[in-house]
């Protein structure tokens, strides 16, 4: 049996739900009850303690990219796989134990919207895409860090591939909805499932903004976001959605999942930015989730060589 301490840095977006949000969800429970009938809300839907791991996904091969290393070795991959925000499964951090009925394959992608050449996916043609392996730094908006191999194409070549037209501004990202498969989507009613993000059209097409399907040698583990997600790694781990079943591109800036419940604390840009704080705590520093260092955050975390650029005019 696993005996987790919550240490005190350990924020989930959870609790920090601010008191408006909590206040919808009391009038939306209150309205069901008033309704009849609705299943109650907000229950932990569970699976036991002692679930097995899933078996390990399989093995992938990819040219590991000199150009996307760091200092240090990757985050554990146990740690990493056992540490994970995936709301469609649980609001704690033990995803790895709800995700046993999700069934991420097959899968398709599809790209829609102003493009030229509408395409979808099957995910068994991304994956023979010319995969790399890049270690990126991955840092959460609640203060947390670990640093991942994560395996895919840069995003710009499934964009390009569907000739983007000059009126597209923005994409717009959709995760899968199954509330057969995803506990969260069943249960909690105070989200607004699928979840859904967006990016300007040059962020998305910045050769960092990778289209993941691996990472650690081998396919996206179901708690990781399998089979296809995306990783933004200069901004804020949420504006990476996991499990994305569309990409659209559009002309105006899309709504995204936590901005609509709390746009204060999670504006559609959400650069990592060490001297902006999140209302109720800071940013300045950031903590490896292996529960060892604490450092700096740093400007675009540490990526504004490549993306700084994106923002002059903002200052
Ligand atoms: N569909 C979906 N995508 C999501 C989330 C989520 O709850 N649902 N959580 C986000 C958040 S807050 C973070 S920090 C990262 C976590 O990715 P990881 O678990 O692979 O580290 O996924 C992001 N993408
Ligand atoms: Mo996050």
């Amino acid at each position: 049996m696993l005996i987790r301490r919550r240490p005190g840095w350990d924020i989930p977006e959870r609790q920090a739900t601010p008191e408006d949000v909590f206040m919808n969800r009391r009038r939306f429970l209150a309205t069901a009850a008033a309704a009849g009938g609705l299943v109650l809300a907000g229950r932990e839907p569970g699976l036991g303690a002692d679930v097995p791991p899933t078996p390990p996904p399989s093995a992938l091969a990819a040219a590991r990219s000199p150009k996307w290393m760091l200092d240090g070795m990757p985050t554990d991959e146990k740690m990493a796989g056992r540490y994970n925000n995936f709301y469609e499964f649980s609001e704690q951090k033990d995803v790895w134990r709800h995700v046993e009925g999700f069934r991420p394959r097959p899968w398709t992608v599809e790209v829609t919207g102003l493009v030229a050449k509408p395409r979808t996916w099957d995910l068994d043609q991304i994956l023979k895409l010319p995969l790399e392996e890049r270690l990126y730094r991955h840092r959460c908006v609640e203060a947390w860090y670990m640093d991942v191999p994560w395996i895919g194409v840069p995003l710009s070549v499934i964009l390009q591939a569907s000739e983007p037209l000059a009126k597209a501004r923005h994409v717009r990202f959709l995760s899968f909805l199954d509330k057969q498969q995803a506990p969260g989507q069943m249960h909690f009613n105070w989200y607004r499932w699928p979840y859904y993000e967006g990016l300007r059209l040059d962020e998305a097409m910045n050769e960092m903004t990778l289209a993941t399907v691996g990472l650690y040698g081998h396919e996206l583990p179901k708690q990781h976001g399998a089979p296809f997600r995306v990783v933004v790694p200069w901004k804020y781990g949420y504006k990476g959605p996991k499990s994305v079943v569309k990409i659209e591109l559009t002309e105006k800036r899309p709504a995204t999942f936590w901005s609509d419940l709390q746009p204060l604390e999670y504006p559609f840009e959400s650069n990592v930015n060490p001297k902006v704080s999140h209302p109720r705590w800071s940013q300045a520093t950031e903590r490896s989730i292996d529960g060892g260092r604490s450092r700096a955050t740093r400007i675009y975390n540490g990526y504004g060589e490549w993306v700084a650029h994106l923002y002059k005019d903002k200052g």
